[in-house]
């Protein structure tokens, strides 16, 4: 298979941040996709692969690194046709860094609040790329991602609260919604996600789901600058996917603040709203919360 011009998605990722291939997966590579989600969930206690909504309707919302779980999300994680769009982003040497999976379920789906990736897993250079794959048709009503275009080129927003990191852009520094721009597009499609975009997305109000695979990656060359939890869980599953490993830092200049936060890391969803630990960890089953993002 020869490889894609890419020439349009890198101009519009460094203009924007984010870059949208439509349909990279095809209807039946994202029906495999979503029948795994059901595989991975056919367990009677879903705390133990996943990370369940606050309250009592018990709903899953997050797969805990689906690439570990279910050997189709490996495959899809590693797919040429999505790391040829990884390579024109970031470069050849493709580190897999993480992977998660969002499943907002109709109603129900919390919220992303704003925030910057790279937030959460500082780097000694910003080639980190998120692929967020859509699972489903997404609309704004199904609670599609909003971006503020151009946001990664403008340094690292506050992501502290009371002083301590809680992952999230909030009050007078949450962007003006006026600046969103809402990313919608059909099922198989992927947003390509520079670490520093800010970007959100709302509560599913709809009846529809709006499930999302997230495998993220980074050029060989970047090594994290901040070994905190995050790190700690997510680098004993770092692999080179293409390429070279780097015997090489390579150092962009910045000034990064540090995710410090007040209690043990959770996922994203219980960073941003405060949850209590042991609360989590009795309603997950996720006891040791090592995860970030
Ligand atoms: O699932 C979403 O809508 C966004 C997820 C996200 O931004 C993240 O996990 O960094």
């Amino acid at each position: 298979m020869s490889a894609p011009n890419t020439d349009a998605l890198v101009k519009e990722y460094r203009e924007n941040g984010f870059a949208v291939v439509e349909r990279l997966f095809d209807p039946s590579e994202v029906a495999e996709l979503n029948t795994a989600i059901t595989d991975i969930l056919n367990v009677p206690d879903i705390g133990s692969v996943a990370e369940v909504e606050p309250g009592d309707n018990g709903m899953a919302r997050r797969i805990w690194s689906p690439t570990k779980q279910h050997s189709a999300f490996e495959r899809a994680a590693a797919h040429p046709k999505l790391l040829d769009h990884v390579e024109a982003l970031i470069g050849p040497d493709i580190l897999f860094h993480y992977s998660k999976l969002h499943l907002k379920a109709p109603q129900v789906g919390s919220v992303v609040d704003w925030h910057q990736d790279f937030a959460y897993y500082p780097h000694t250079n910003t080639d980190l790329v998120t692929a967020l794959v859509y699972l489903d048709d997404t609309t704004t009503e199904n609670s599609a991602l909003q971006a503020v275009p151009g946001s990664h080129l403008r340094g690292l927003a506050d992501h502290y609260v009371d002083g301590y990191f809680r992952g999230k852009v909030a009050g007078a520094d949450a962007p003006d919604p006026a600046l969103a721009v809402p990313i919608e597009a059909p099922a198989g499609s992927v947003v390509f996600i520079h670490c520093l975009l800010l970007h959100y997305s709302s509560p599913n109000r709809s009846d529809r789901y709006r499930r999302a695979f997230l495998p993220a990656y980074r050029a060989a060359d970047a090594y994290p600058i901040h070994f905190g939890s995050h790190a700690g869980h997510n680098e004993p599953g770092v692999k080179l996917l293409r390429g070279n490993v780097s015997d090489t830092a390579r150092v962009e200049a910045g000034t990064w603040r540090l995710p410090l936060a007040e209690r043990p890391f959770g996922s994203l969803f219980q960073l941003q709203e405060g949850a209590n630990q042991t609360e989590t960890a009795a309603t997950t089953g996720y006891a040791t919360l090592e995860d970030a993002k």
